[in-house]
């Protein structure tokens, strides 16, 4: 996955639970169409296994899709690849190596592309339900030196990619100077989600250094967004690295 290739790159996320709710066969030809790079499936406050949504994606797509874990219930083999998640903001040893420790055997067999992916929350304002669910703290949203730290550690650590994240649905995505700073200061892939509601958000979180921008609850509320996030991605590239 996700080759550090300069190239800015979409996913959308799915959350399992909302299968019955959303127009998810829409948006997934949506997707499709625009050429999307990846899917994520999963959520930290997914409770239904994901399997039967992967399925359903990939009888409409052969876009790759990734678990994005919110528990150990979420491991499936039907997925291309699994981000491994280190929640390397929080300092709950379950989500930085417990957890990990009960996959491994699991995952070694499953035979899908493993990403170890340093995982830092940036408070929105709001207690999101990730902070909740992982019993950690978010990084304030004023603090980028403490997130640069941690981004820098996580690559010191190994880890193959950074993901900032304001949590889904945040009232404020992260901030532009922080990812901008995250970026400085590190050389792996970066990837920007939570709270990105509007073209003008994925053009900023793009400009400000993010690799990959993940969009979700946005993309209900607004589908148009989809079709505007690829041709931003597109013209990035088209024009190439700056
Ligand atoms: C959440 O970063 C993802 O983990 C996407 O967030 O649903 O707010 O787009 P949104």
């Amino acid at each position: 996955m996700i080759a550090p290739d300069k190239i800015k790159k979409l996913a959308v996320l799915l959350d399992p639970d909302d299968t019955g709710n959303s127009d998810f066969e829409g948006l997934i030809s949506l997707a499709d169409e625009c050429r999307v790079d990846y899917f994520l499936v999963g959520g930290s406050t997914t409770f239904i296994k994901p399997g039967e949504l992967i399925s359903g994606i990939k009888k409409i797509t052969s876009v790759p899709v990734y678990i994005f874990p919110g528990n150990l219930l979420q491991l499936d083999p039907c997925a291309d690849g699994i981000l491994l998640l280190s929640l390397i903001s929080g300092r709950n040893p379950e989500l930085l190596i417990g957890n990990h420790v009960v996959a491994a055997p699991q995952l070694k067999k499953m035979g899908v592309d493993i990403v170890p992916v340093g995982y830092i929350l940036v408070s929105s304002g709001v207690r999101s339900s990730v902070e909740y669910m992982s019993q950690t703290e978010a990084i304030p949203a004023g603090k980028k030196d403490i997130a640069v730290a941690t981004a820098m550690a996580g690559e010191l650590l190994g880890l193959k990619m950074i993901y900032l994240e304001a949590g889904s649905g945040a009232e404020y995505p992260v901030p532009a100077d922080m990812i901008a700073a995250v970026k400085n200061n590190t050389s792996i892939p970066l990837i920007a989600g939570g709270g990105l509601r509007t073209a003008a958000d994925v053009s900023r979180a793009y400009s400000a250094g993010a690799d990959i921008v993940v969009l979700g609850n946005g993309l209900a509320e607004n589908p148009a967004l989809l079709s505007e996030a690829c041709s931003i991605r597109d013209s990035i590239n088209k024009k190439g690295p700056a």
